[in-house]
């Protein structure tokens, strides 16, 4: 089965590759979509670096793992179009799934694209992109949380 792992990447944290890399060992083929999240307009980094953080954190990681850019529009319509039935999304706590579960049902609701879960490391529960971002730009070491490519881009951006 192809499954769809979609996210604002912004920036890519070794949470989000623990799930990829767990989600490739239980379907055929995974894709990690970059998704323009409406509620999130400005971000830290442009889409194309968001990929190339991606590409380069995933590189030789899984043979089964493609990148792809949802640019506008409903993930639901993507998932319908590439023949993806269903997304996965990984999850740190109940709060985390109190806000993925409305997306559930309106996806569900739109086109019949299923959502599944899949339980984060708990080792990572405390990162999430916002967080790596405010940690990095005041000075604060994530380099344990992030892949070496983000940790550069990051500490760049606070020097
Ligand atoms: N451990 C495990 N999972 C994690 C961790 C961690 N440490 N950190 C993040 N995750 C999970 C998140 O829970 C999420 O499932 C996924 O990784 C991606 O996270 P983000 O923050 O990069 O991405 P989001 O939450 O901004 O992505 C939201 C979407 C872009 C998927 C959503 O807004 C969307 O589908 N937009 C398209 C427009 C659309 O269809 N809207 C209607 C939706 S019903």
């Amino acid at each position: 089965m192809r499954v769809v792992c979609p996210g604002s990447y912004d920036p890519v944290t070794n949470g989000h590759v623990d799930v990829f890399l767990r989600a490739a060992r239980l379907f055929d083929e995974v894709i990690v979509a970059v998704v323009h999240n409406p509620s999130k307009p400005a971000g830290m980094f442009t889409i194309p670096e968001r990929f190339a953080f991606l590409e380069e954190a995933l590189q030789d990681r899984a043979a089964n793992i493609r990148l792809d850019e949802v640019p506008g529009g409903l993930l639901a319509d993507y998932c319908r179009r590439i023949e993806a039935p269903a997304v996965i999304k990984g999850l740190r706590s109940g709060t985390d799934y109190e806000y993925e579960r409305r997306m559930e049902m309106m996806n569900r609701h739109l086109t019949g694209l299923e959502t599944l879960y899949i339980s984060g490391d708990a080792a990572l529960a405390h990162v999430s992109s916002s967080l790596v971002k405010e940690v990095a730009v005041n000075g604060g070491d994530v380099s344990a949380l992030v892949p070496p490519v983000v940790a550069r881009a990051l500490a760049a951006k606070a020097s």
